[in-house]
C-alpha cells in the first residue's frame, strides 16, 4: 500500500447559485466566515489543505483538494478539468431554499455524466438559518441515489464543517484502501490558487 501521506483526494462542489460554495470553500480554507467571499481569480480556485487520517494507528495524512467555481455553473459552461478525475461531488443545498434542493436531481445527472468515479456526498448548508427541507426528504434522496454520505454545515458559525470534511476523507480513504489503489501524486505545499490546467 502507497504510505497514507501520498494520499490525494480532489473535493469538487457543485450545487445552485448562492447555496454558499464559496462561502465554505473560504471557511474550509480560512477558518472564517466572510460575507462575500470570492474564488482567487476568474476561474476557479483550488484550496490545498492536509488532513490526519483519525482511525488508523500510524496518524498519517492526507491532502484533499477542494474546488470551487466562480459561478460558471450558471451558464453551464464549467471545463472539463474541473471535473476530472475528482474522487468525490459535494452536491449542496441550503436548508433554507427547497428550490435549491430541488435542484439536486440535476446536479446528481452532472456529476455522474462527468465524473462517474466520484463518490457523492449530500451538503445541506446554511443550517444557522430555519430549515425548511423535511429530513425524510433528504434521507429519500440519499438512499434512492445511493450517495455515500449526507451532512449538514454552517459555513457562517463554522457548525460540522470540520467534521464533515474529517469524515468524506476517511470514507475516500478507506474506499481506496479497500480497493488497493494507492495515489502517487507528489503534494503540494497547502494554500489556495486559481487553477485550469485545460
Ligand atoms: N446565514 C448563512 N449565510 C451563508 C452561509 N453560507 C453562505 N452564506 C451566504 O449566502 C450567500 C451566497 O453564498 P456564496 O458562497 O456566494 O454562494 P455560491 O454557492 O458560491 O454562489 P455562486 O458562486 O454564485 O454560485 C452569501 O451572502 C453568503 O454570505 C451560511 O452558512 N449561513
Ligand atoms: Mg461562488
Amino acid at each position: 500500500m502507497a504510505a497514507a501521506s501520498h494520499w490525494k483526494f480532489k473535493l469538487i462542489l457543485l450545487g445552485d447559485f448562492g447555496v454558499g460554495k464559496t462561502t465554505l470553500f473560504h471557511r474550509i480554507r480560512t477558518g472564517h466566515f466572510v460575507e462575500r467571499a470570492h474564488v482567487v481569480g476568474q476561474h476557479m480556485g483550488v484550496c490545498e489543505k492536509t488532513l490526519p487520517l483519525r482511525h488508523t494507528s500510524s496518524n498519517p495524512q492526507v491532502q484533499i483538494s477542494l474546488w470551487d467555481t466562480a459561478g460558471e455553473e450558471r451558464f453551464l459552461s464549467l471545463s472539463s478539468c474541473y471535473y476530472r478525475d475528482a474522487d468525490a461531488a459535494l452536491l449542496m443545498y441550503s436548508v433554507h431554499s427547497p428550490p435549491s434542493f430541488d435542484s439536486l436531481a440535476h446536479w446528481l445527472f452532472v456529476a455522474r455524466q462527468h465524473c462517474v468515479d466520484a463518490d457523492i456526498f449530500l451538503l445541506g448548508t446554511m443550517i444557522d438559518l430555519e430549515s425548511c427541507i423535511p429530513e425524510e426528504k433528504v434521507e429519500r434522496f440519499a438512499t434512492e441515489h445511493s450517495t455515500s454520505g449526507r451532512y449538514k454545515v454552517s459555513a457562517k458559525t463554522g457548525e460540522n464543517v470540520d467534521r464533515c470534511l474529517q469524515e468524506v476523507v476517511e470514507q475516500l480513504f478507506l474506499k481506496k484502501e479497500f480497493q488497493g489503489s494507492g495515489l502517487h501524486t507528489p503534494l503540494q505545499e497547502d494554500g489556495c490558487y486559481s487553477h485550469c490546467e485545460c
